[in-house]
């Protein structure tokens, strides 16, 4: 997979790629991120990338002809499945979406800033908008981490056991279920009695039980 960010602050998005799993995956060639500054395709002296916007009101407005520029540039050299524009106003990011994104062989990323980006780069060249909630970011920037970060440890391979993907929370529509490890006593706080019989049945059933549970009592709405 490549994943291509478009941006105004690259700087955000060093450290979220650089480390754990997200290194590990590109250092595998599993996924390429590259990440691409949209001031160096203004096409004015002072790099400027924002402008007032056309009817009065508060706030600039990301400019066409940089992002076009660049997406324009891009598309040249590959094709896309998609080209994402984060944006409070998009769909929701929710895990079946991050399952679907990573099947894609090239994404394209488009941070949100100031009060958005001129409207016809939505209707002209981005093909899904996603909002990571419902709450406002100062930039896409790290909704967008969020999403990579989402998308490419599915991408098989990226995970050390692959199967943990699989009995990931929200996979099976239900939450996780506790997990343990040692010491089996601290402070008088034992660790289920059941995760230490070595009956895998039990405890499959066990885990599920309270995956149930959790999942009735901190997040109802899915079971519905
Ligand atoms: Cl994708 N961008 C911004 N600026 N705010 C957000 C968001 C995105 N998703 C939730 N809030």
């Amino acid at each position: 997979m490549r994943i291509d960010i478009l941006t105004v602050l690259p700087e955000l998005l060093e450290s979220p790629f650089a480390a754990s799993i997200m290194k590990r995956a590109q250092d595998k060639g599993l996924v390429e991120i590259h990440i691409h500054n949209i001031r160096d395709y203004s096409t004015n002296k002072h790099r400027n990338v924002d402008d007032y916007q056309y009817g009065g009101g508060a706030g600039m407005v990301m400019s066409i002809e940089p992002i076009a520029c660049l997406i324009e540039k891009l598309k040249t050299e590959r094709s896309y499945q998609e080209i994402i524009y984060m944006t409070p106003d998009g769909e929701l990011l929710e895990q079946p979406l991050c399952n679907t994104l990573s099947l894609q062989g090239n994404l394209m990323i488009l941070c949100g800033h100031y009060k958005g980006v001129d409207e016809r780069i939505r209707e002209h060249y981005i093909t899904k908008e996603i909002s990571i909630g419902s709450y406002v970011l100062s930039g896409g920037e790290l909704a967008a981490a969020i999403v990579v970060d989402s998308v490419v440890r599915l991408i098989p391979g990226v995970l050390n056991d692959e199967t943990s993907a699989l009995t990931d929370c929200f996979q099976d529509g239900l939450l996780s279920p506790p997990v343990y490890t040692r010491p089996p006593e601290f402070n008088g706080w034992k660790v289920p009695e059941i995760l230490l019989s070595g009956d895998t049945a039990k405890i499959e059933m066990w885990r599920e039980d309270k995956a149930i549970e959790r999942t009735k009592s901190k997040r109802p709405d899915l079971l519905k």
